[in-house]
């Protein structure tokens, strides 16, 4: 089936550099997504955008360009609640890749065992109104309750202005918690301020929740070096993603975010977003906790 792309759709960077940072031996790229192709895994009927196609042949030859040994495959919602494109991707991986699905209420036992056996860890629950359409809290928790008991988590994808509102629910939830890119934090607000304060309280009150502290080029106002200039990367995201390495560092994860859907302005130059990782996690030891030590704890648990 022939999909018609989302009018103003950036498709990803195809001549990424090699970062100059050179990843730890076994770092995971703890998320990253593929898109179809929309011929052989069809885009679900209810998405709110309709990409470019990603494959996991694309991802995997961007995995080795970087200089990443795995990766954690998340379903993006253009797939809705029909894993196969993601669930493909990870038994095609040669045991390199976990994944994250999205599931209904309606998901049978026998489906969750085989999307266990294919390497599914966790579902992910999506608040970001623009990317899903609501789905009642009573649901989402008889899901999470079922997923806890094959020892899997939830990943949360939630604007930092909504966070007060989905406390009482995150905080009731039986698994670990992985917070995508930190709550989207607002950047034209301070870092010692409420909105931000109040993201780190619930990382330091629940040691259940953990942090991705990725997507700077989605969070920066400032944006991207010039073409051809500096490679200093997204400066104004460092204070914040520095400040949730530094005080919870066993409990963050990295990922490219590849094939950044929905990015609007720029398309990052993969190599370059692997280049911000010194500036956020800045010695051997943190960067190893973040790339390695902590996704190989949460996903692959047997090899650590
Ligand atoms: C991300 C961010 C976005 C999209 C999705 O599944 C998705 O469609 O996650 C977004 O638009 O902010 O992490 O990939």
């Amino acid at each position: 089936m022939a999909f018609e792309k989302t009018p103003g759709w950036l498709d990803w960077y195809a001549g990424p550099t090699k970062p100059r940072f050179k990843l730890p031996a076994g770092a995971v790229d703890a998320h990253c997504h593929v898109f179809g192709p929309g011929a052989e895994f069809p885009f679900a009927a209810e998405r709110k955008y309709t990409p470019c196609d990603a494959s996991k042949r694309q991802l995997y030859a961007l995995r080795d360009h970087l200089g990443f040994a795995r990766n954690v495959v998340v379903q993006a919602t253009c797939h809705g609640a029909d894993n196969r494109a993601m669930v493909d991707a990870l038994t095609h991986s040669n045991g390199r890749a976990r994944g994250i699905a999205t599931v209904r209420k309606s998901v049978g036992d026998a489906e969750l065992l085989a999307m266990h056996e294919a390497g599914v860890r966790g579902v992910r629950f999506n608040f970001v109104k623009r990317l899903v359409d609501f789905t009642p809290k009573d649901e989402l928790m008889e899901i999470a309750g079922r997923i806890a008991k094959l020892g899997w988590h939830v990943v949360i994808y939630f604007e930092a202005v909504d966070l007060p509102e989905l406390w009482d629910f995150f905080t009731a939830l039986p698994t670990i918690i992985v917070v995508d890119h930190m709550g989207r934090p607002d950047l034209g607000k301070p870092i010692d301020g409420e909105e931000f304060g109040l993201f780190v309280k619930f990382m330091e009150q629940h040691p259940n929740v953990w942090s991705k502290v990725s997507c700077p080029e989605r969070l920066s106002i400032a944006g991207p070096p010039a073409l051809g200039g500096e490679r200093h990367p997204y400066r104004d995201v460092i204070p914040f993603a520095r400040r949730i390495v530094e005080t919870f560092p066993d409990r963050v994860l990295w990922g490219t975010d590849w094939p950044h859907p929905n990015l609007k302005g720029h398309m990052p130059d993969d190599g370059l977003l692997v280049d911000f990782i010194p500036h956020i996690a800045t010695t051997p030891e943190l960067q190893r906790k973040l790339l390695v030590d902590n996704p190989m704890r949460l996903y692959w648990p047997e090899e650590v």
